[in-house]
């Protein structure tokens, strides 16, 4: 099991759809998120991408050299740049971070902000471009020189100089629900991403991606994108949960629910059904909570307990199939912590941080001038 943690390049604060409790982001604090996340031992993090985000390349390019370990999830955006270009980025960054590099396929469902990138294309289309896409990249970017004419792309003699680190490349992530994204991610992609949806739910949707992956004789690995409210008690966690939309107005929620039906993201559409914008009943399967989907596009919800429980519900996750969590919390730096702290010791996870032999850490503060704090007794 890995887990990964997430950048917030469109903000951040302690509740939802308020600017109380909002901070300032900026250079210094993402490279603080980063170097939690580096620390605490998550696999890396996923930057977002789209018109409310800094640009997630230029701002790996720079967290990397404040980081040893992590991997970045950034995104290549199939229409919007040329394959050959985005293999090149794609190398570059895999060598100046040692092989850190994860590529997250974005084709978008958002015609309004397509339109504004200058891509008017239908939701298929967009797909079918970025069937071609995925072609030439990954010839491209595997180190062979590629001829190619479809009906979106023609290139000749594309190809890079500079190797990637990786090999053939780094590796394709790749979130899209509707039927013609799940065919294009059997054919291409190496791990196949969901938002939280209810555990059935999920468990048919990779059942439908390995069918077709198995038909071109592939495999994938696959991944969900949740975040995560975890605290020592469960009525805590359900606490903070409610907390985090204390300030939202009916207002807020229509304005964010008719933002996001414009949209033809199969998956958006399924995130919406699971609330259809109302307060009640938000806790849509045990323990999965959808009240962050209110007024956040994209991940709208959250596994909300206790330590126990909410590792309990990650594990029946990997049991359908998931072995990637990418998570986040509101505010996303101590969230970081609260979700290494509580969550970590739980997890069969493939790269738990060694502890440096010089830190006695973790210990707290020392007690009296003189001893160090008990461990309490489970
Ligand atoms: N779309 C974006 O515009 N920016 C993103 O950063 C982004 N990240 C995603 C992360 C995950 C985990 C998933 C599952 C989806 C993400 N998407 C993002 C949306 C998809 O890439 C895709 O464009 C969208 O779901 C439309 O495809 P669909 O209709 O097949 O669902």
């Amino acid at each position: 099991m890995q887990v990964l943690w997430f950048i917030p390049t469109h903000g951040d604060g302690r509740y939802l759809g308020t600017a109380t409790g909002g901070r300032s982001v900026n250079f210094d604090y993402w490279r603080q998120i980063a170097q939690a996340v580096d620390q605490l031992g998550f696999t890396g993090a996923l930057l977002p991408t789209g018109r409310s985000c800094e640009d997630a390349w230029i701002l790996a390019s720079t967290l990397v050299t404040y980081t040893k370990k992590m991997r970045f999830l950034v995104a290549i955006r199939p229409g919007l740049m040329s394959p050959g270009v985005a293999a090149r980025m794609a190398a570059t960054f895999d060598r100046i971070s040692g092989g850190r590099l994860l590529i997250n396929v974005v084709t978008g469902g958002d015609p309004v902000e397509l339109a504004g990138d200058g891509l008017h294309l239908s939701h298929d289309d967009r797909y079918q471009l970025t069937d071609e896409f995925l072609t030439v990249w990954r010839e491209i970017a595997g180190g062979k020189i590629s001829n190619f004419e479809g009906d979106y792309l023609n290139i000749k003699e594309g190809k890079i100089l500079f190797p990637n680190i990786q090999k053939p490349h780094p590796p394709l992530w790749f979130g899209g629900s509707s039927p013609i994204a799940q065919v294009i991610a059997a054919k291409h992609v190496d791990v196949y991403l969901t938002w939280g949806e209810p555990p059935q739910q999920v468990a048919e949707k990779i059942a439908s991606v390995r069918r077709l992956a198995q038909a071109q004789g592939r495999t994938l690995s696959f991944g969900i994108r949740l975040h995560v409210i975890v605290r020592e008690t469960e009525s805590q966690a359900w606490d903070a949960a409610n907390d985090l939309i204390r300030y939202v107005d009916d207002e807020a929620i229509k304005k964010s629910q008719q933002a996001y039906a414009r949209m033809d993201s199969v998956g958006q559409n399924r995130m919406k059904e699971l609330h259809n914008g109302s307060r009640e009943a938000l806790e849509i399967s045990p323990n999965l909570w959808a009240g962050i989907g209110l007024v956040r596009g994209g991940a709208g919800t959250a596994l909300v307990g206790d330590p126990d429980t909410v590792s309990k519900r990650m594990q029946e996750y990997a049991d359908i199939g998931i072995d990637t969590f990418i998570f986040s919390g509101y505010p996303h730096l101590e969230e970081a912590y609260r979700v290494a702290e509580l969550l970590f010791p739980r997890l069969p996870l493939d790269n738990l941080p060694t502890i440096e032999p010089q830190l006695l850490s973790p210990f707290g503060e020392i007690v009296a001038n003189r001893e160090f704090p008990q461990q309490l007794q489970e």
